[in-house]
């Protein structure tokens, strides 16, 4: 069978707190790519027990990536949009892949030291090999291209090596079961706009992340617009006006990241934004990117409650998006079985 010409895939994790980051890096591009495309959007919830998750919350979690996907504007019709462990091919093909990286690999995986931190004897096993499963997710529909934020560049570059070693390995059986040019391909992830790593609020070194302990630190998806609106307003910044030139944001972080985010909001370049507030002072740039946030972000937080309020219905999409998701993954799993020398009934 010929890999198919053009297929996207990608995930997020229901770790709670979905925010601006997860938003502009990853979400508002999956609406984007959409059209015209084969997409494969999952809610990657194997990924997220990896690090400890309270039973009820992960569902909850689940239901509410789910809505926002949708809220967000993407066609669970047109797409398939499933949660990860109802497709049972991801685990499976995620083992074979674990025999196929190796150790020296994994070692290097920035995203697995900032999570183990110092104690990493106590991290589980799971988030060791969390980017082997990252690589058979993306795999399993053999997908051609990933959008995702900076942060996962380097999982990217992992799941480009398993594949060439994999078709390496199994040249052989890969070219005797019919498949020309190697079986996996070698996936491009799609990193691109002016906000592919969204910093945090109150720090501009650092990721906007859902694990951050301040909730000031992030623009939450759910958040109606007088949290917002505060959240913009208490951001740290410095005390000069912004620039007109790109060159005057270098070495000041939090104006980056604040015209970086009004930018990727109004679908703009920064240089757009430059244009407009150079030599504008924050009290007046702050205004407007509320009014511009609560413009962007507070249809979606009104859709995801709404969506929230009748879980059968959210369940009911992942169910068929699942069941179209295994019609893909089977195939893999089969061909995969057939090119490694596993005995299949
Ligand atoms: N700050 C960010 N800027 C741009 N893109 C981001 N993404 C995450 N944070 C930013 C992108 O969002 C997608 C889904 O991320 P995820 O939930 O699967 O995992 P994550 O990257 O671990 O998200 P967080 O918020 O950083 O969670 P914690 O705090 O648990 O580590 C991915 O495409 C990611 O690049």
């Amino acid at each position: 069978m010929a890999a198919v010409a053009e297929r996207i895939f990608s995930g997020v994790q229901p770790t709670g707190n979905l925010h601006l980051g997860n938003y502009l890096g990853a979400i508002k591009r999956f609406v984007d790519l959409q059209k015209g495309r084969e997409c494969i959007y999952c809610v990657v919830d194997l990924h997220a027990i990896t690090i400890w998750q309270e039973p009820e919350d992960l569902k909850r979690h689940i239901r509410e990536v789910t809505a926002a996907f949708i809220a967000c504007g993407i066609d669970p019709k047109a797409n398939i949009v499933f949660n990860q462990s109802q497709v049972s091919g991801h685990a499976e093909l995620a083992w074979v892949l674990n025999c196929v990286a190796r150790m020296g690999w994994l070692n290097r995986m920035t995203q697995f030291k900032e999570k183990a931190g110092k104690d990493r004897e106590n991290a589980s096993v799971g988030l060791f090999a969390y980017p082997t499963l990252m690589a058979a997710d993306i795999l399993l529909y053999r997908a051609t291209h990933v959008p995702v934020g900076e942060d996962q560049k380097q999982h990217l570059e992992l799941t480009r090596d398993i594949a060439q070693k994999f078709n390496n390995d199994y040249a052989r059986t890969i070219a005797a079961n019919g498949h020309e040019d190697g079986y996996f391909p070698m996936t491009e992830p799609l990193i691109a706009g002016p906000a592919t790593r969204v910093m945090s609020l109150r720090d501009g070194s650092k990721k906007m992340s859902k694990s951050d302990a301040s909730d000031n630190s992030r623009i939450n998806l759910a958040d109606d617009a007088d949290a917002i609106a505060t959240k913009v307003r208490k951001a740290k910044t410095d005390p000069e006006p912004l620039p007109s030139e790109l060159e005057g944001l270098k070495g000041r972080p939090e104006a980056d990241n604040l015209v970086g985010i009004f930018a990727a909001l109004s679908d703009g370049a920064k240089e757009d934004v430059l244009r407009d507030f150079g030599g504008a002072q924050f009290s007046a740039f702050k205004a407007a990117l509320v009014e511009l946030a609560v413009e962007k972000l507070g249809p979606i937080g009104g859709e995801m409650k709404r969506l929230m309020d009748d879980p059968a219905s959210i369940d009911a999409i992942l169910s068929d998006g699942a069941d179209r998701a295994r019609v893909i993954a089977d195939q893999t799993i089969r061909d995969v079985k057939d090119i490694i020398g596993l005995v299949r009934g």
